[in-house]
């Protein structure tokens, strides 16, 4: 197994790459879609905080010009981390671009296939990551977040112009979109799937699906996919493509109500369905979990290495987030931890 580092937009340049390179990691998964720093201005408009686009310079120069600056500093990219909401929100939505927006997905899949990037993971989900709560829930109260429905209002419906959790136009409408049925995600996903497996085979590229955060069955009013083990379970069900894999979050995973971590894990590693994991820990379950520091959560994570190795795993693991340690550097602290004791427990 090796472990990697993940790193948003703004911080792919040299700083980050130092650090990565410093900390012993091998590898980094990027995400181009900076999902927890954007200006949702900037991004309703197509551009970044660098002022670029942000949907349009996902090209095989752009993945070439990555992979080159990585291994200038001994680094690998394991994989792309998200498309971005330009590129795919009426493929989520089932809107009048869909099909367009499938072809663009389609020439992203081969221009990272054209420059040698193994695996694009993706999260299927119409509400994206929300829901959850910021709070001190980690040990010493660090800074972290975690989900407890009596919180929220969870039939919050969402506006007009907004999917992901981000908006994908400059101006949002009334919140009038339509509540969206299991079925119907299912349906739009197997379609996706049905369209891109067999583009990401031939390119050499992994498909990797992030499970839904947080694992619930519905959040304003539109359905969850990948909610429970056994929905992965359908998911791969859907193709048996080897280009149709998981981007294993163990919390996620953790947080679901049903099944046994270590067996559903077993059994993924067995069957070769794991792109790569978000190697994290967590307390609690749906409808009440936290997120906490790797080795004070309710996984065993050194059982979790050696169930991985047993069953044949031999991929990456990045730490996803982490809680923020109190001190200057809040979230180079927190990874550094995470990273430590993975490469411990690794070398054990
Ligand atoms: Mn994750």
């Amino acid at each position: 197994m090796k472990i990697g580092l993940g790193l948003y937009r703004r911080m792919l340049n040299e700083d980050h790459y130092r650090f990565a390179q410093q900390l012993g990691v091998s590898h980094v998964v990027a995400h181009l879609e900076d999902y927890f720093s954007a200006d949702p201005k900037l991004v309703a408009e197509g551009r970044d905080n660098w002022g670029t686009s942000c949907a349009e310079d996902w090209t095989a120069e752009t993945f070439h010009r990555l992979k080159a600056d990585l291994a200038a500093h001994d680094l690998e990219l394991a994989a792309i981390e998200n498309f971005a909401v330009a590129h795919w929100h009426d493929v989520l939505l089932d809107g009048p671009k869909r099909d367009a927006q499938i072809e663009h997905l389609k020439s992203i899949v081969r221009a990272a296939g054209q420059a040698g990037v193994p695996c694009i993971g993706y999260n299927f989900s119409v509400t994206g990551v929300w829901g959850w709560v910021r709070g001190p829930f980690a040990r010493g109260g660090a800074m972290s977040v975690g989900f407890d429905i009596d919180r929220i209002d969870r039939d919050a419906p969402i506006p007009e112009g907004m999917v992901w959790n981000m908006a994908y136009r400059d101006r949002l409408g009334p919140e009038s979109q339509r509540p969206v049925s299991s079925d119907e995600i299912w349906l739009r996903y197997a379609r996706f799937l049905d369209e891109l497996l067999p583009v990401a085979e031939e390119a050499g590229v992994v498909l990797a699906a992030h499970p839904d955060d947080p694992p619930v069955d519905t959040l304003r009013m539109t359905a969850k996919l990948i909610n429970s083990h056994d929905a992965y379970r359908r998911a791969f069900a859907l193709s048996a493509s080897p280009a149709n894999k998981a981007e294993l979050c163990l919390g996620c995973l953790q947080e679901m109500a049903d099944g046994d971590i270590y067996d559903t894990v077993a059994e993924f590693a067995r069957q070769d369905r794991i792109g790569y994991i978000h190697f994290r820990n967590v307390r609690g379950k749906v409808p009440n979990y936290h997120e906490v520091f790797i080795d004070e959560g309710d996984i065993d994570m050194a059982r979790m290495i050696a169930v991985l190795k047993d069953n044949g795993y031999d991929g990456v693991l990045i730490p996803d987030h982490t809680p923020e340690l109190h001190c200057n550097a809040p979230w180079h602290a927190g990874k550094a931890f995470a990273i430590g004791y993975m490469k411990a427990l690794l070398a054990r």
